[in-house]
């Protein structure tokens, strides 16, 4: 073999290797950057429209996962991370509670039923800069709040347990258009879950640390909000509850 062939040997190699490794990057590498949506607190929402599998919870069990990153001092009054209300007493809250009763920090919440189901004493503040990860579950009568995996909240009675969720107003994500002026969430929100089934606090704190597949028992709507681009939000439970973004921008963590 002569010097040229091994130069074009050599060109071809280099060349072959630079593809692969470009398409590997493409098809692996790219796709694993994590996004997260950021909302500017002022006026930006994502709509759900498709909700027949969120209202069949009706008075069944439920857990809300979400990750949050924010300050409380840039927050309105009541920074929802989802809402489906008409009215108010219909549908359900799941958000951050203005400071109320003494409490040092808005306070991680849901509503139903009219009723603002809060427990206030020693509740972490999961708006204070950092990325948290914030659950409420409803197992019966009981709503249990978790945040970065520990339980900090629990309450008991059959008005939690009797209450319908069900709603005729789209899913907000962001947002609640009952309260409109006070409840635009300002920061990033990222892994957004809904099951329809108490999640058990094991399975809590594992879900606090990864991803999820899509395909988990009871997992009805999932958007990991990682499509980096364009206005749609993929829900990835296959239930086609995608979303559309008015507003919130793609950003990296
Ligand atoms: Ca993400
Ligand atoms: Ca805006």
């Amino acid at each position: 073999m002569n010097f040229s062939k091994w130069s074009l040997t050599i060109i071809v190699a280099v060349t072959l290797i630079t593809v692969v490794i470009l398409v590997v990057w493409v098809f692996f590498g790219r796709k694993k950057i994590n996004y997260a949506l950021y909302f500017d607190g002022i006026d930006d929402y994502i709509e759900v429209t498709n909700t027949n599998v969120i209202n069949q919870i009706g008075s069944g069990d439920f857990t809300f996962l979400a990750r949050v990153f924010a300050l409380e001092s840039e927050q309105v009054r009541h920074p929802q991370i989802m809402s489906n209300r008409t009215t108010n007493g219909a549908g359900f809250l799941f958000g951050f509670h203005g400071r109320w009763r003494g409490s040092e920090n808005k306070i991680p919440y849901v509503q139903l039923d009219n009723i603002n189901w809060i427990e206030y004493p020693n509740q972490p503040n999961l708006l204070n800069g950092q990325w948290h990860h914030f659950v409420a579950r409803k197992q019966g009568d009981t709503l249990t709040y978790f945040a970065d995996g520990k339980l900090v909240a629990s309450l008991t009675t059959s008005r939690i347990g009797n209450y319908n969720l069900a709603s005729e107003q789209p899913l907000l994500i962001g947002w609640d258009k009952v309260n409109s002026s006070q409840t635009h969430f300002k920061g990033k929100i990222d892994e957004l879950s809904i099951w329809n089934r108490a999640l058990t606090d094991a399975e809590i704190q594992s879900k606090m640390l990864d991803s999820l597949r899509g395909n988990e028992l009871g997992l009805i709507s999932y958007w990991p909000f990682n499509e980096g681009s364009g206005n749609l939000v993929k829900d990835k439970s296959g239930n086609g509850n995608h979303g559309t973004i008015f507003g919130a921008v793609w950003t990296t963590k």
